[in-house]
């Protein structure tokens, strides 16, 4: 064949590759191993540009890995359990396993026609039973250690179809996707899982994550959220109750010129008095109906009202009022605040909107003794000195900090606290579609755990999803009714399902032993494949994710399963797709992206309003109509200039502008290569010199570099897209070169195919094998550089007279500066414009110039 056509050998490579098993993984001890993990699917049916750009960066790297002698473990699976397949049965009678199963069967098709290395036969599906038995056995596990447990906990209610809505099926001003009620808040028992016991490790244990972005670990320690300060009382007037209090600064404490307490406190209806009852109810009415958002915003003001109630600072005996206000969280801290206006910006505005007395008491060092009350025009935030605060009177206020909470401890008013802004985890879902929680609840035995032998508890099938009432397993009176484990009475199921990120939380230990049936993973092999060598996914997924990833494994690392503790070395979070999308400025954000299929592209003009509209990049989506189908790429080019062009468009972690032109530039140079190879005649390889000419070392050069440049752009960063760069290069010297019948030539021409290979592995692999290889070109080693081949031994001096360049010569490279001084001398250049006249002065800087100063 002498043309490329990339869809025909795209086709009988991938079978040959399935057939031959060379994408299976080698369990082989004695290379070390590699383990490339792209994020797994969520099975919606179709592919999109996102996750191509996803699984072909781990590709390369799997492939790069696997030529670099490792042995490599890169699998795929399927996030399968979730809302999506629910709402499919509910609207169009489907049941949720069909759905997903014909979902998952498309996307595997497409996913194939990427190549992709991936060991098909480790794939996991997280809704089918020999998965979820160990997402129960896991859990299991968690309520052996205590670490899952029941509380109430507010779920959306509508109160149309009576059930229990997911976040995704409230819209965004709090209608139900379905009966359009207006949803309410409900307060229902739910499980939850104890992350909170590992707060401090999976803030400490970010310092080990050096091959994490720096910008993800920032956003998990805020979401982690530490804060160190004190825990304080004050006593109540006329009561036994003291208003606990947790603060960052209690160094201001001589400060405090009221407390608040959140408007849900237990406290509340306590603390207030007769006269304030009426408004208190109403103001407690009126924030219910706040979102936490909103509460907390800085730019929204803030309300609060009076209580009537009063309590004592017991530091100095004042009284001062008990307020509610709606910036107090009642699921933060203690649920109260000691309100120090004078130094705390919101408590600032908050004392002026609600005439609180405000008091100084830390001024800046240079002015303690001359500062005026009256003169404050904002909160003073930074440290300073403390002034009005008794004995603590002139100590530095970092100081200030430590020494009254020795204080506190020593008359019993509070003690030094840690808080972290991280909950614990809400797994319950009210729904069918997810993975039943192995639970019992007996009326004497309380909550009993499924046994071992007993698990999986499967999903009963064939059920009516209307979509209304109790969740869906609740309705199924025979799969909830069963005999308790442990008496024998009757008893009934846990019908809650669980969070798909439990699922997410644990499928690449699963990968390790995807087909165990009688044990979730060994040891051995988990141990020996884990951690992640190299994980790949969306930025999306930076807090949620990651780390109940990261608390799964220190969970199971604690239950003596793991010997490691954190799952993943190295993170790459990949940039998105854009593509051309036209946009009406003058409309709202949701809105004003028009669907390309509306547009007229010679009179680009909004089809509601006429008005004009601009183009421009903008994240492929559905709801955008902007998107470029994978398999539109790949009919067209094939996936091999799908993949080139990803790779080469923008560095990984950069978003990616898609563009027709350079997928059209990709798919020339694949041709390019394709007819150098072809054209290439092995018949005419001569005998190697015994010395190499100029040719031969220009081009062994080029190879070299290529080489270098190529393993040294996918070390570290991954920069695949100069890589690329450097792979035309290569190309462009074998092009050039003047020696095609030199074993040199031979070297370019196997160098680029094996260069090429992760990227392009199908095309690769053709021209492979057309050279006369029998062995597959991704079983063959990655070219490794001989240095001795970079070295440059002729360079180009510049020739300057009075600092203005006339022209260029090749001398050796190294020479001392005389030597260069007397060949720059002796050249024709030289000769030509100094002829006659004297010179005065010769400056030379080796290996770039030699400039002469010559009389006018
Ligand atoms: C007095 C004070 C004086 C405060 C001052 C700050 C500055 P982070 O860093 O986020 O932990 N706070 C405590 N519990 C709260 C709750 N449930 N809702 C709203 N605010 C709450 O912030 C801790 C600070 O936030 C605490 O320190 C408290 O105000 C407030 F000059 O106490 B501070
Ligand atoms: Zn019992």
């Amino acid at each position: 064949e002498s043309r490329y056509n990339a869809t025909a050998i795209e086709q009988k490579w991938q079978q040959t590759w399935a057939e031959s098993g060379v994408d299976r993984t080698v369990e082989s001890q004695d290379k070390p191993k590699f383990y490339a993990l792209s994020m797994f699917p969520y099975p919606s049916g179709n592919l999109h540009m996102g996750h191509v750009r996803n699984y072909v960066i781990t590709d390369v790297i799997a492939r790069l890995k696997k030529m670099q002698g490792y042995r490599v473990l890169h699998p795929m699976g399927w996030d399968a359990f979730g809302l999506p397949a629910e709402n499919a049965a509910i609207a169009r009678k489907i049941p949720p396993a069909k759905w997903t199963y014909q979902n998952v069967a498309q996307m595997r098709d497409q996913l194939k026609q990427l190549g992709l290395s991936l060991d098909w036969e480790r794939e996991v599906t997280t809704c089918s039973a020999d998965y979820y038995k160990w997402t129960q056995w896991l859990f299991l596990q968690f309520f052996q250690a205590g670490l899952a447990y029941q509380k109430e906990a507010a779920v959306n209610w509508d109160p149309v179809d009576q059930t229990v809505l997911a976040n995704e099926q409230v819209d965004s001003e709090g209608y139900s996707w379905r009966s359009g009620a207006k949803v309410e808040r409900k307060l229902l028992t739910q499980w939850f899982l104890k992350i909170t016991d590992y707060a401090e490790q999976l803030l400490q244990d970010l310092d080990q994550l050096t091959g994490w972005p720096e910008r993800v670990k920032t956003m998990q320690a805020n979401w982690i959220g530490k804060s160190v300060g004190a825990y304080l009382e004050f006593p109540i007037v006329g009561m036994d109750e003291k208003v606990a209090v947790f603060t960052t600064r209690p160094d201001t404490v001589y400060g405090v010129t009221y407390v608040v307490l959140a408007p849900e406190h237990p406290l509340t209806p306590q603390v207030t008095t007769s006269e304030q009852k009426s408004a208190v109810e109403k103001f407690i009415e009126e924030v219910a109906n706040e979102s936490e958002i909103d509460r907390t915003a800085e730019d929204k003001p803030k309300r609060g009202i009076l209580t009537g109630g009063k309590a004592i600072n017991p530091f100095n005996g004042e009284e001062i009022p008990i307020l509610i206000a709606d910036y107090v969280l009642y699921e933060y801290g203690t649920g109260a605040v000691m309100g120090v206006p004078a130094h705390d910006v919101r408590d600032f505005k908050f004392a002026n909107e609600n005439n609180l007395p405000i008091r100084t008491v830390i001024v800046p060092e240079n002015s303690v003794g001359k500062f005026h009350e009256t003169s404050l025009q904002e909160a003073y935030t930074d440290p300073g000195v403390m002034v009005n605060s008794g004995d603590f009177d002139g100590t530095p206020s970092t100081e200030g900090k430590t020494k009254i909470i020795q204080y506190a401890e020593e008359k019993g008013y509070g003690k030094a606290r840690i808080q972290y802004r991280l909950r614990d985890w809400l797994i319950s879902r009210q729904r069918y579609w997810g993975c039943p929680i192995p639970v019992i609840h007996c009326p004497s035995c309380g909550q009993v755990p499924v046994p071992d032998t007993d698990l999986p508890i499967k999903l009963p099938e064939n059920i009516e999803f209307t979509g209304k009432g109790a969740s869906p397993l609740a309705q199924i009176e025979d799969w909830v009714n069963v005999a308790c484990p442990s008496c024998g009475e009757p008893a009934k199921r846990e019908t809650d399902t669980m969070d798909t990120f439990i699922d997410s939380s644990w499928y690449f230990l699963r990968y390790t032993d995807a087909n165990n049936p009688e044990q979730v993973f060994t040891k051995e092999k988990v141990n020996d494949w884990m951690p992640v060598d190299q994980y790949v996914g969306g930025i999306e997924h930076a807090i949620l994710h990651l780390l109940y990833s990261r608390f799964f494994t220190k969970v199971l690392h604690d239950r003596g399963l793991l010997n490691f503790n954190e799952p993943f070395k190295r993170l790459l979070t990949q940039g998105m797709v854009q593509g051309l999308t036209y946009m009406n400025p003058n409309k709202d954000s949701k809105d004003k992206w028009i669907p390309f299929s509306a547009v007229d592209p010679s009179n680009p003009i909004d089809p509601d309003t006429g008005e004009t509209l601009k183009l421009c990049y903008a994240t492929m989506s559905k709801s955008k109509g902007n998107g470029v189908a994978p398999e539109d790429v790949i009919n067209k080019y094939g996936a091999d200039t799908a993949r080139m062009f990803i790779l080469f468009k923008a560095p990984p972690e950069k978003d990616l502008e898609w563009d027709a032109a350079d997928v059209e530039g990709q798919f020339r140079f694949l041709n390019r290569v394709w007819t150098q190879v072809t054209d290439y005649d092995a018949s005419k390889i001569a005998n190697a010199n015994e010395s190499l000419s100029k040719a031969e070392k220009d081009l062994r050069r080029a190879i070299h570099t290529a080489i270098k440049e190529v393993s040294e752009d996918l070390e570290g960063d991954y920069q695949f897209n100069t890589a690329v760069s450097e792979l035309m290069k290569l190309s462009n010297a074998i092009k050039d070169a003047k020696c095609v019948d030199s074993p040199v030539y031979q070297e370019g021409v196997e160098t680029l195919i094996l260069l090429l290979a992760p990227f392009a592995p199908h095309v690769a692999e053709e021209l492979w094998h057309n050279l006369g290889n029998r062995e597959s070109v991704h079983l063959q080693s990655f070219p490794e550089v001989d240095s001795s081949a970079l070295v440059v031994d002729e360079i180009t001096l510049v020739i300057q007279i009075m600092g203005k360049t006339r022209g260029k010569i090749q001398v050796p490279a190294n020479c001392d500066k005389a030597t260069l001084e007397k060949l720059a001398t002796e050249s024709e250049v030289a000769q030509r414009y100094i002829e006659g006249k004297e010179i005065r002065k010769v400056i030379v800087v080796p290996n770039k110039l030699v400039n002469f100063v010559v009389a006018k």
